[in-house]
Formats: structure tokens, C-alpha cells, sequence
């Protein structure tokens, strides 16, 4: 079809729909400009955006949160009793296998915007190590890589860009040399987007060809990763388990047998780690049964008086938060696809950049809609929850400054170092605040985890108050 016979025919669609200003700046376009955004008008659901529009922005009606809610039970961090004990050592025997027969791929979310950052780029370009400055990116690469030498297997890592970053990532992989990973066994993919909307209803454009689009969540990773191919990947490799986390914590203990090894023992789809939340309004969601079913409920949507609610012990009643850790088996994503259960939106009031009627470029509020992977729990037949320790495994980078800062992250990982050579036996300076009195980095090629520090104590240089070490 020519040009002018789809301009009309889409014409006609949008005004039905009540979008006609899409095409408002038609006449101002080129050629290229005109093809590039009727290929844009074809790429939406109208069927859909007219439900959402209705739903999130003309009768908008916060979902109300269900009374019948209890907190979801856990399991230990440590064995609670003999019994336990017995299955925890079970659990790392499967999960060390699983591991070594290459069952278990890396997964990281990486598509987001990281606006509180105030990064410019890719989030996992973001250099934290507090000694050697690495990035997060890098991070994770050496951590995978040395999983793969210790466990003498090829862990693959696919990671999830968006539109906004998906090109830069690439470029930063490349220009790395995939951190000295083989570039085979990284899958880069994007997710999908969805358009920005104004107060009352209308998609907004970003430039007079452009339609104004926002990535769709990290839940839109259940899609993408079919969609990319990566699922298929991942069935040719013989994975069976991704383990997922999000791309700002540089604590993450990536392949933890524990973890993969309680997951496969209880035979569940999709399982999740959660921590003792630091108080009632920590922003991590919720771990609660709704129904009989893990659910999380994220802070902003638990009414005050049960976030504040306390056990007789003072411990709060919803305790465990999530941090976003999960292990997810690949036929489970598989089944999501088949049976298009595609995940419930949230919408988020917030600034958006967007030309208006003139062409001039303005910021306002505006609604975006987006998807939460962790709205694929109640989806699993089955799905357990493991207690980790917060120094241990949980340090997000998400603010310039303040709480979940930068600042806030090196330290984690310098108290995580000190720890560690602390329990083999090596003296760490301490201010006396109790802190670690000198810069402090591991690399993951020395250690994976603290039980790695006992076999190389002769490697360890004496640390004096205010040294820098990098232990590699
Ligand atoms: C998330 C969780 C919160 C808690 C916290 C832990 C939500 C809604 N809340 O809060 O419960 O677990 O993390 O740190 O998730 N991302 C994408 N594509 C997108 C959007 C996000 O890949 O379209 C990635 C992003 O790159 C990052 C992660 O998802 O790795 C989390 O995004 P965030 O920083 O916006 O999440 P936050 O802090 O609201």
C-alpha cells in the first residue's frame, strides 16, 4: 500500500479511537518521517488502549487492596533445627549440580530508566566497586565468570535492555569485550514499550513523528523473553532455571546453590528471596498470601495501619520485603506465553517529556503504565521464599545521594569484604563507629562467597587503618 492510501486508512482509525492529533503535524513530515510513524500507529492495540484508557485514566479507581491478606510464611536463613538442617545441606548438594550440569542461567533486568540516578546511560555502566571503580556490568560479568570456572561449566546471561538503552548496552559489551565472557553465551534483548498517555486520555508524541513510549516494565520480560528468542536459547542449552535479579545491586549472589537447590527440592515454578525489612515503610514490596497464593504487594500499595502492624515480639506482621531476587523456571515462562496470561498493568502518574499542539517540546504529568514481574507469583503452582541477610546479598544503587545511594552501596560492599575476611580469620581496622576503617574490594574471581576466603588466607596482605586493598 502506498503511503497515502495507509495515511488515510490510519486516519480514519484514530479518529475513531480519539487520537486524530497523532497526525496533526503530518504535512511537516518527510517522507522517511511519515513512513517511520504510520509504522508506529500500526504497532499499537487499539482495542487495548481504549480499555486502558478507561481503566487508568478516565475512571481510574486505585485498586482496592483485599482485607483477606495474610504475610507470607519463609524459609530461615540458616536451618531452623535438625530437620532442616538435613533438607539446607540436600538443597546445596541439588543446587551445586544443577549449577555444574549448566541448568541455571544468569538473568539480569536492565531496561529501566535509572532517572533517580541521574545516570546518563545504562544503569550497568554505573562504576561502584569502591577500590577498582568497576561497573556493575562488570561485576556481574566476573561473578558469572567465575561461577563458570569454579562449577567448570558455561553459565549463560541474558539481559534485558529496552528501546532506551538497548543500542548502548550493546556498544558497551562490545567495547568491553563482553568483560572477557564469551560473547556466545551473552543474549542481549530488548523489551517491549508502551505509550505515554496524558490526564485525559490522549497518547502523547515525544517528536512530530514520534509517538511517546515508555518501556513496559520489568513484567515485560515474561513476553521478551519469548519473544527474542532467548527462551528458545535457553531450551537448546538445557537450562531449566533463570536466576533474576535487578540490575542496581551489586550484592547479588547470583547462582546460590541454597537457593536453586530449595526451589528444585519444593518442585516450585517461580520462587523469590525477601529480607527483614528495615521498617514499616521500607520501598520494597510485600511478601503476603492472597488467596493461599504469594503475593507481593508493593509499599506504596499497603494501607499504613498494616505496614505498622506489629507482632507481640515488636516484629512487624508484614516483615519480609522483597528485593526482587528470583529463581524462574523456563517452562514456567513458557506456559505465561502460551496461555498469553499477560501480567496486570500499574499505572504511575509522572513527568513525561512530550511535544504539545505547537510542536514545542514541554514536561508534564502524564500517565505510564507498566508491568511487575513479580505478578507472575500467584501464577506458580508453587512458590517458596528463602530469608537472606541484608549485608550479605542486598545493596540497590538507586539515588544519587541518601538512602539506596551510591554512597550507601560502596560501604555495603566494603562491610561485605571486611566480613568475609573478618570470619576467616584476617583483622580489619574499625573505626570506632564499628565500621571498616580502610577501602576494602574482592573480586569475584578470588571470592564467590566467604567459605572461598579460607583456602587462599596466605594471599591476604596485612590491612592497616585507612589502606586501599583490592584482593584479586
Ligand atoms: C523495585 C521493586 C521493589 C523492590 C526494589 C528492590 C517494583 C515495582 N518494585 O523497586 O519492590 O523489590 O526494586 O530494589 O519493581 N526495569 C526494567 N524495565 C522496566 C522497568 C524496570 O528492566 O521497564 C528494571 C530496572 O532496570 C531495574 C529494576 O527493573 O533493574 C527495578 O526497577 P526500579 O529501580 O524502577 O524499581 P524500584 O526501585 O521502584
Amino acid at each position: 500500500m502506498s503511503i497515502e492510501k495507509d495515511y488515510k486508512s490510519l486516519k480514519k482509525l484514530l479518529k475513531n479511537h480519539h487520537q486524530s492529533h497523532i497526525l496533526a503535524f503530518w504535512d511537516q513530515l518527510n517522507e522517511g518521517q511519515k513512513q517511520n510513524l504510520l509504522a508506529q500507529i500500526q504497532d499499537l492495540d487499539f482495542a487495548k488502549i481504549d480499555v486502558w484508557i478507561e481503566k487508568f485514566i478516565k475512571n481510574y479507581i486505585p485498586d482496592v487492596i483485599k482485607t483477606d491478606f495474610v504475610p507470607a510464611s519463609s524459609y530461615n536463613s540458616t536451618p531452623l533445627g535438625p530437620d532442616q538442617q538435613r533438607k539446607y545441606a540436600e538443597a546445596v548438594k541439588l543446587g551445586r549440580e544443577l549449577i555444574a550440569t549448566g541448568k541455571v542461567a544468569a538473568f539480569v533486568v536492565a531496561g529501566g530508566q535509572g532517572t533517580r540516578l541521574g545516570f546518563d546511560g545504562p544503569k550497568g555502566n554505573f562504576p561502584i566497586s569502591p577500590v577498582k571503580n568497576k561497573t556493575l556490568f562488570q561485576i556481574f560479568a566476573e561473578s558469572i565468570a567465575a561461577t563458570s570456572k569454579k562449577y567448570q561449566t558455561d553459565c549463560p546471561w541474558y539481559v534485558m535492555t529496552s528501546p532506551l538503552n538497548h543500542d548502548e548496552t550493546i556498544e558497551i559489551f562490545r567495547s568491553n569485550n563482553h568483560y572477557g565472557l564469551d560473547k556466545n553465551n551473552v543474549f542481549i534483548f530488548q523489551q517491549g514499550t508502551l505509550p505515554n498517555f496524558s490526564p485525559d486520555g490522549r497518547i502523547l508524541l515525544a517528536e512530530k513523528a514520534t509517538i511517546a513510549c515508555s518501556p513496559d516494565g520489568h513484567g515485560g520480560s515474561i513476553v521478551a523473553l519469548h519473544q527474542s528468542g532467548a527462551l528458545d536459547d535457553m531450551k537448546r542449552r538445557g537450562i531449566e532455571f533463570m536466576s533474576y535479579w535487578q540490575v542496581d545491586n551489586p550484592l547479588i549472589n547470583i547462582f546460590d546453590p541454597l537457593f536453586i537447590g530449595l526451589h528444585a527440592l519444593d518442585k516450585a515454578e517461580m520462587s523469590s528471596k525477601a529480607l527483614i525489612k528495615a521498617g514499616p515503610k521500607e520501598k520494597v514490596g510485600n511478601f503476603c498470601l492472597v488467596d493461599g497464593r504469594v503475593t507481593v504487594i508493593e509499599y506504596s500499595d499497603l494501607p499504613d495501619e498494616l505496614a505498622e502492624k506489629r507482632n507481640p515480639d515488636g516484629s512487624l506482621v508484614f516483615e519480609l520485603g522483597s528485593i526482587a531476587i528470583h529463581i524462574i523456571n523456563r517452562t514456567f515462562v513458557e506456559k505465561l506465553n502460551a496461555d498469553d496470561s499477560s501480567l496486570p498493568l500499574h499505572r504511575a502518574a509522572k513527568k513525561i517529556l512530550h511535544i504539545d499542539e505547537n510542536g514545542n517540546t514541554v514536561e508534564s504529568e502524564g500517565i505510564k503504565l507498566e508491568s511487575f514481574v513479580f505478578d507472575a507469583l500467584p501464577l506458580a503452582s508453587k512458590s517458596i521464599i528463602l530469608q537472606t541477610i541484608r549485608s550479605e546479598e542486598f545493596a540497590p544503587t538507586k539515588n544519587a545521594t541518601g538512602i539506596d545511594s551510591v554512597e550507601t552501596t560502596r560501604q555495603m560492599m566494603i562491610t561485605r569484604a571486611a566480613n568475609w575476611l573478618e570470619s576467616a580469620g584476617v583483622t580489619i581496622p574499625r573505626k570506632p563507629d564499628g565500621s571498616a576503617d580502610c577501602l576494602l574490594e574482592i573480586a569475584p574471581s578470588f571470592a564467590l562467597e566467604k567459605e572461598d576466603i579460607k583456602e587462599k588466607l596466605n594471599q591476604i596482605p596485612d590491612i592497616k587503618p585507612s589502606d586501599r586493598i583490592y584482593i584479586s
